[in-house]
């Protein structure tokens, strides 16, 4: 690939970290430049309509912002080698795990950030101060408290702190367990899941003091795959038998089916059928015009984690990721099909399968908009 592109993104940013592992591995030429810039405030933000990273910008220009998009745009190019893989369920649980990390994970990364002050605020206001013009501590801190409120939104409050813990930790053990027998999700070769998976996992949880001390002592193979997701190689030294490739019969290992069950019911399976129901209710009662911008959340989906009732933004982006993913499985073969539906019931993820919203969300301009 010889097209250099730019990323406008931050070491500190969960979903620029998707973005980044995924042009690492595919070795696709780039250059990471801060949003901060007088470029990427004066004309990047006007054509994405809005300050978001991460923003890749190729010649032309052409802006894309949205990490699923950026992969997608390279997925596509002719000679990309896809690492979306095409055998049914590997290909269905490596879209099932790109939703886990972009939404279903994100409690747990925002609890770890922003509740974790005397450990975390120093670090992160050096890191904001990159992402504001002239690095000014005072936007720095604006910038920090209402990405703060952007936790609580996402149900990181008081009362459901240990239970995020509890269920983070527990989490953490599994994917350890994983990552002890494989250096990747599917074995030794990195698929669109692991991009999902590293939004929380690198930008938050591997590099904020507190969570980051927390997986190196009881995680550490888990570490170890944030830092081989940013290599270029497939840096698997600690596996010199495995191949770099996704395992064979596409099959799926134990140690991720544990994970993926355990991760399925406390993650995303109440959160989902919660949020459905509050979009459709926010559908019903506002009815978007065809083409109109969805906004990041439309009101708060209730359900309860181990017994704690929370509220959380309904995202309609969630929605956006799960109808790629039951795209993807209404596209398989029939025993494809057969095959995807016998291992979620066997997740006692059956369900996610068919939930949806009642209008689907397309994209348009960099934008997510109603069709
Ligand atoms: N769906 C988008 C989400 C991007 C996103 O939310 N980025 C955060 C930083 S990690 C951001 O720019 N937040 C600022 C805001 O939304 O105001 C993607 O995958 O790129």
């Amino acid at each position: 690939m010889t097209e250099t592109c730019i990323l406008y993104g931050a070491p500190c940013s969960l979903y620029t970290g998707k973005a980044r592992s995924y042009l690492i591995k595919q070795g696709i030429c780039y250059r990471e430049i801060s949003p901060a810039s007088q470029h990427f405030v004066n004309d990047v933000v006007p054509a994405v309509h809005r300050w978001r990273i991460p923003v890749i910008e190729l010649s032309g220009p052409v802006y894309i912002q949205d990490s699923t998009m950026i992969i997608e745009h390279f997925e596509n190019q002719p000679q990309t080698a896809s690492l979306l893989p095409d055998t049914p369920k590997q290909k269905i649980i490596s879209l099932l795990i790109d939703l886990l990390g972009a939404e279903g994970l994100l409690r747990p990364a925002m609890h770890y950030r922003w509740n974790f002050k005397a450990e975390n605020d120093d670090f992160l206001k050096e890191n904001f101060r990159t992402l504001v013009p002239g690095g000014s501590a005072e936007m720095a801190e604006k910038s920090m408290d209402s990405m703060r409120q952007a936790g609580a939104a996402f149900g990181a409050l008081p009362e459901a702190f240990s239970v995020i813990e509890k269920i983070y930790e527990e989490f953490l053990d599994l994917l350890d367990r994983h990552f002890s027998k494989y250096p990747y999700l599917l074995g030794g070769r990195p698929s669109i899941g692991d991009f999902g998976l590293i939004a929380p996992f690198y930008g938050h949880l591997s590099r904020d003091p507190y969570p980051a001390s927390m997986m190196k002592k009881r995680a550490p193979r888990v570490f170890r795959w944030t830092e081989r997701m940013n290599r270029p190689d497939a840096d698997m030294g600690e596996f010199p038998d495995c191949p770099a490739s996704w395992i064979e019969n596409d099959e799926i290992p134990d140690t991720l089916k544990e994970v993926l069950k355990f991760a399925g019911k406390e993650d995303l399976l109440a959160e989902t059928t919660a949020a459905a129901q509050c979009i459709n209710k926010w559908l019903e009662q506002n009815n978007p015009a065809p083409g109109e911008k969805a906004g990041r959340g439309v009101g708060f989906a209730e359900f309860e984690i181990r017994g704690v009732p929370v509220q959380a933004l309904a995202q309609p982006y969630r929605f956006f990721l799960l109808a790629r993913m039951q795209n993807a499985f209404a596209g398989l073969d029939e025993t494809g099909r057969r095959d995807v539906q016998s291992l979620m019931e066997e997740l006692d993820l059956a369900p996610l399968l068919s939930v949806a919203i009642n209008r689907k969300i397309a994209r348009h301009d960099n934008l997510e908009v109603w069709q």
